[in-house]
């Protein structure tokens, strides 16, 4: 099958919530040899993307979110096995999570998708989670990097919340966030290591810091 076939129904399972259609099109992905940065970045990342903006015009509503979001989560556990499986040596210790109060967890779980996919060790920490837990998985983990990801303004504080954790416990992480209501002036403002918009970028900008 052509690759443009391939992202276009990935896209379309996702914005049509289609378990089957995504299932088929991941495997359809895997056995092409599409990049997993392409397969999430290109395809299904840009059906949440529609979603997202259906949902902020009141085109679709909550349980058509929760159904587009159960469908990306199947398509990343099709592809968890290939990111495990990774490209040798481990690049690095990443902690990633929502920020205390914040329930949602799609985009951290695309970027956690794609750092390990790029070779680095990821710990998930899920979602809603205080600094102090930030801290204390990465102390276990030796982790270099914590990401803390926020969707609402008002969990945006919960990012300035770790970067003061970190400096307090005189910790040796570097803090990046990223979200919808993140931004680079925001992470300038609060004292971030860095920022990225996309789980694209993130690969690029986690390899700086760990280096
Ligand atoms: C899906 C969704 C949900 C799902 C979440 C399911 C899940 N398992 O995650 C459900 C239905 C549960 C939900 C619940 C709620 N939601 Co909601 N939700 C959304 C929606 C439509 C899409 C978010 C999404 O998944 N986008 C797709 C992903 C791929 O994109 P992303 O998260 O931005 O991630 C990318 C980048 O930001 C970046 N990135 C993300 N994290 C990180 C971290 C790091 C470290 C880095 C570097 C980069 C990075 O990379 C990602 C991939 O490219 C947004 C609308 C929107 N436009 O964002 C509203 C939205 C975020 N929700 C909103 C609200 C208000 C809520 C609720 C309070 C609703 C309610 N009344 O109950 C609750 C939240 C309760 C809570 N305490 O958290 C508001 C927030 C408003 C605000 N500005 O504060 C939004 C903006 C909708 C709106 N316009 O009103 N929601």
């Amino acid at each position: 099958m052509a690759k443009e076939q391939i992202l276009a129904d990935l896209k379309k399972a996702i914005e049509t919530w289609d378990i089957k259609l995504v299932q088929e099109a991941t495997n359809a992905a895997i056995n092409e040899k599409l990049p997993i940065g392409e397969i999430i970045g290109d395809g299904l990342g840009k059906g949440m993307e529609v979603v997202g903006v259906r949902f902020d015009k009141a085109e679709i509503f909550l349980p058509q979110v929760v159904a587009a979001s159960k469908t990306m989560e199947a398509a990343l556990k099709i592809l968890e096995p290939l990111m495990a499986a990774g490209e040798g040596a481990l690049k690095g210790t990443v902690v990633m999570a929502t920020v205390e109060g914040d329930i949602h967890e799609i985009g951290k779980n695309v970027c956690c998708a794609m750092l390990r996919g790029a070779g680095f060790n990821v710990i998930d920490l899920g979602c809603d989670v205080t600094a102090q837990d930030f801290l204390d998985a990465a102390d276990e983990n030796e982790a270099q990097v914590l990401g803390g990801s926020a969707l609402m303004t008002t969990t945006l504080e919960a990012q300035r919340e770790l970067v003061e954790a970190v400096k307090e416990t005189e910790s040796p992480y570097k803090c990046i966030f990223g979200g919808a209501p993140c931004s680079q002036a925001w992470c300038d403002e609060i004292g971030a290591d860095g920022y990225s918009e996309t789980a694209n970028e993130i690969i690029e900008l986690v390899g700086k810091l760990i280096a």
